[in-house]
């Protein structure tokens, strides 16, 4: 049912109105992650963009800090239509397809412009998968550099022996393993609580996480390792991307655009104003010495070789590409 949502003057007509907004469609936009993270506030102007650049006729309204949908239930939630629209960070479904993972690979990349060439390469596989999973990209944004965070001073992996790590996905469970943590899965939202809890004592994930969740009132470190860089997705059903006119199309296609662009400005300008404020909450930011950078590294190249292995003739495909761009 078309609805007007403006109220014309009588004798004058529909047709002379200015700017009639159409409300036809309400897409709910569930986000996992704290409304004020920059992700979260990208993806409501991203929202607002829609929402006023189709006059109203499809209005988005996001739901962020996993309230609609659990950070896990979102990818599925879009794909089945219970929702058109909604963000993930797909390395968390690295189960269903290696290819997912691609950007969870310690050290494989570690700056934005290393991220960046790789992501280039990534992304047509990226989008063969998600069309395959009746899913349509529209944009995409990385996390800053990932760092370890622990409520003690560690030098070594050894002293990490037996300490609960917060994990996300499948490769910060598989880096628990292989420094001898003991993993334990919990979204983003849930932290400051399991950290305060003792239910988890350390994590891996960016400055930006740990400063939106105020990490500093349960953990005293923050090593600098930029292990990787997780990206978010903007995902919306193909079905109902199919069935979106193409001049709504070309309004979310440059919302999406500029959604991009900002979340990943934001990110990179993120970097460093979150480590300053965990500084300034009391904690010690810093790299991690060189011996420990070594182990870690080398737990880098198991888990690149694991993934190699998972991700067959696409993987090597990828990184081979990316090798020869160098
Ligand atoms: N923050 C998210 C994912 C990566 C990051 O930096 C998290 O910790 O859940």
């Amino acid at each position: 049912m078309t609805k007007f949502t403006k109220t014309c003057l009588p004798l004058i007509g529909a047709a002379l109105c200015a700017a009639p907004a159409l409300a036809q469609e309400k897409w709910d936009l569930p986000m996992a992650y704290a409304g004020s993270n920059f992700h979260s506030v990208t993806g409501a102007e991203f929202a607002q963009c829609i929402t006023t650049g189709t006059g109203g006729e499809i209005e988005v309204t996001t739901h962020p800090s996993g309230s609609l949908f659990a950070g896990a239930d979102i990818k599925r939630a879009v794909q089945t239509g219970q929702v058109p629209i909604g963000e993930r960070l797909l390395s968390g479904h690295q189960n269903e397809d290696a290819l997912f993972g691609w950007d969870s690979i310690p050290f494989l990349v570690s700056s934005f412009d290393e991220h960046d060439k790789l992501y280039e390469i990534v992304k047509p596989h990226l989008e063969e998968l998600l069309a395959e999973q009746n899913l349509t990209l529209l944009y995409s944004a990385p996390w800053p550099p990932q760092g370890l965070y622990f409520d003690r001073e560690i030098n070594s992996v050894a002293e990490m022996e037996g300490i609960k790590f917060r994990s996300y996905n499948n490769a910060t469970n598989r880096l628990a393993e292989l420094t001898g943590m003991l993993p334990v899965q919990i979204e983003a939202a849930e932290i400051s609580q399991a950290f305060a809890t003792g239910v988890a004592e350390s994590m891996v994930s960016s400055g930006a996480t740990g400063y939106d969740r105020k990490v500093w009132e349960s953990l005293s470190h923050f090593y600098s390792v930029d292990a990787w860089l997780p990206r978010n997705y903007m995902l919306i059903n193909s079905d109902v991307w199919e069935g979106v006119s193409e001049g709504n199309k070309n309004v979310i296609e440059a919302c999406a655009q500029m959604a991009e662009y900002a979340a990943t400005w934001r990110a990179k300008e993120y970097t460093g104003f979150t480590l300053a404020g965990l500084r300034d909450g009391g904690m010690t930011v810093e790299p991690a010495n060189d011996a420990l950078m070594e182990e870690l590294k080398a737990i880098g190249d198991t888990m690149t070789e694991e993934w190699l292995e998972a991700a067959g003739e696409t993987g090597a495909e990828i990184v081979d590409s990316y090798g020869a761009a160098q």
